[in-house]
């Protein structure tokens, strides 16, 4: 069918509610839906038939599949992910991917299919209060009834995932919505909802008293974190720390904004985040917060966090604001408008001594972890020299996406990136399973790049079933599956924390590389240093996607870590 919405051409006609939610889609620029169909959206899918030039749909092996690769396709693109899911259990197995797409701001519409409106409320086959489940797991969430509001709320819907601070949001449509027909009046994108205010007015009053502090600093230090990637800022970032010469750390969100090599980037904050910058967060005297929201992953123990520093914040969202941490200046905007602000009133300054300290601490973490952890001479692989080889291979090019555990954290500490969007990760919720499925949308967001899945031997059996999504469409991501035969993660706090009592921890695998076979999916699996980079190069190198399965070592921990309950300058090198 030929899409009845054209940018300038409207053309009236009478069209189902399906027929509206497609033209929607197709005005926001909507190429790609990740879904799975089922009775309540039956007529949206039924439409969608007709729509396979416009509309590539992308068909998973479970709802949690479908919302993760329209994250990860979100994260890697800029875009807006989209989601088809039906009533009932395929609109609760999304709940996991909006909690998630929530903590970490990622734009994403879904749109669920619902039971007929006459039915609401009766305990209908499949009938689920989506509206409420979703409701603290969403920006905004709307039931569709009446299918003339189809175009209003998808233009809504759209503005709101993506403005300002972006979310998920989630429409239900009843069945008789998307059946009715009415009179297409057109598609106006929305650009304003009276009392929502994505784009703060930017007071200079804050701007000054913030560059006046910043310029009277001896040791100032900045944060940043996935602002900066959501609010397109990386060049104003560059510019503001450059001119400053300021210290700069990233939060696992922040990761990649800023090139891993900067002559001015200190490293990653946070628990397993690197020495120096967790130590000197409690030294420097102005602490520059910019798109970042004080996590308790990244203060540690907060009556021990920064208490010497006056600290500024840059956020778009004002409920981030004196939420975790008390500022002394505030800086509400949007950080592509405020950065620039702040830069232009900055002096010229060297804070190179500064600079040095964080270096001289960062010697002893290379002495006391990363050369063991990068260059191990003998024992069994590491997860780090894994790391490391892939970025010898990569040079800093590709976009990882990983699971939740240690080797998240190993890839976050250690992976070189060159470019904005090259990290993605489930930092908030910190959602096993996350990656394979992320991966997906991921190189569908960002074809032209390469893209590697960094995954736990527990996570991927989480949502190994999302292989048959690979096998299906053909999406040539790497699958790189860090088998330490245990959940890793969870095993290092019972062996520090719970006297190595290892309960329940020891998880078995199938044989990954049968199973990925099975999938028509080729893959290996190395177990000796003398061939893992010769594995990795066949696994980069190769067309379609490729599943590499490395055994490291089984009791291998990831440090630094800062102790549940200890200040950030607690951070333990072993
Ligand atoms: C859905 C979900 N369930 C449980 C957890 C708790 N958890 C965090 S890390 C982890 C272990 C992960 O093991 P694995 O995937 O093998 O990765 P590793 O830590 O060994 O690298 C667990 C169980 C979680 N983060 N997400």
């Amino acid at each position: 069918m030929e899409a009845i919405f054209e940018q300038e051409k409207l053309v009236q006609a009478t069209v189902s509610g399906s027929v509206a939610l497609l033209e929607s889609l197709i005005a926001e620029n909507v190429q790609t839906i990740f879904g799975y169909p089922g009775g309540a959206i039956m007529p949206i899918y039924d439409a969608l038939y007709d729509y396979n030039e416009q509309l590539t749909h992308i068909l998973v092996r479970h709802e949690q599949g479908a919302i993760h690769a329209a994250q990860g396709f979100a994260r890697a693109s800029g875009k807006t992910g989209v989601v088809f899911a039906t009533s009932g259990p395929g609109a609760t197995n999304l709940v996991t991917g909006l909690a998630d797409a929530m903590i970490d701001s990622t734009p994403v519409v879904c749109i669920t299919g619902q039971v007929y409106s006459h039915l609401l409320g009766t305990d209908a086959f499949q009938e689920t209060d989506v509206i409420n489940i979703t409701a603290p797991v969403t920006k905004w969430n709307y039931q569709v009834t009446n299918p003339e509001e189809i175009p209003a709320v998808m233009a809504k819907a759209f503005y709101i995932a993506s403005s300002g601070r972006p979310g998920p949001v989630l429409v239900d449509i009843t069945k008789d919505a998307q059946l009715k027909t009415f009179d297409w009046q057109g598609y106006t994108k929305c650009q304003h909802i009276r009392s929502y205010r994505p784009k703060p007015h930017v007071r200079l009053e804050y701007i000054e008293a913030a560059a006046e502090l910043i310029n009277s600093a001896k040791k100032p230090f900045v944060i940043f974190g996935q602002g900066v990637i959501l609010g397109k800022a990386e060049a104003e970032f560059k510019a503001f720390i450059e001119k400053g010469g300021f210290p700069t750390a990233w939060t696992i969100m922040g990761m990649s904004a800023l090139p891993t090599d900067h002559p001015l980037g200190v490293g990653m904050l946070g628990m397993h985040g690197n020495y120096a910058p967790n130590v000197l967060t409690n030294e420097c005297d102005v602490l520059i917060a910019v798109g970042m929201r004080f996590d308790d992953r990244v203060t540690g123990r907060l009556d021990r966090y920064a208490k010497q520093a006056k600290i500024i914040h840059l956020d778009i969202d004002p409920a981030e604001i004196d939420k975790m941490v008390p500022t002394t200046v505030p800086v509400w905007g949007d950080c592509k408008e405020t950065l620039p602000l702040l830069t232009e009133r900055l002096q010229k300054q060297d804070h190179s001594d500064w600079l040095a300290k964080f270096h001289e601490l960062s010697l002893k973490e290379h002495e006391v972890v990363i050369e063991q952890e990068l260059f191990p001479e003998s024992g069994q692989l590491t997860m780090g020299e894994v790391i490391r080889t892939v970025n010898e291979i990569t040079s800093g090019e590709a976009i990882i996406v990983t699971d939740v555990g240690q080797h998240q954290m190993v890839a976050c500490r250690y992976a070189k990136y060159q470019h904005s969007k090259s990290n993605i990760t489930s930092g908030g919720l910190g959602t096993m399973g996350f990656a394979l499925p992320a991966a997906i949308g991921a190189k569908l967001g960002a074809p032209e790049r390469e893209v590697i899945a960094v995954i736990g031997d527990g996570g991927v059996q989480m949502t190994i079933q999302e292989l048959g999504t690979i096998m299906q469409s053909n999406v040539p991501v790497k699958i790189l599956i860090l088998n330490n035969q245990f959940l890793g993660m969870v095993r290092q706090w019972q062996q520090l924390f719970h006297d190595k009592r290892y309960s329940f921890v020891n998880i078995e695998s199938p044989d990954y590389v049968q199973v990925a076979k099975g999938y028509y999916i080729e893959g290996q699996k190395v177990t000796e240093r003398a061939l893992l980079r010769a594995a990795l190069e066949t696994m980069l190198t190769h067309q379609n996607a490729y599943l590499l399965e490395v055994m490291v070592g089984k009791e291998n921990n990831v440090f630094p870590m800062v102790p549940q309950g200890c200040g950030v300058a607690e951070i333990r090198l072993k």
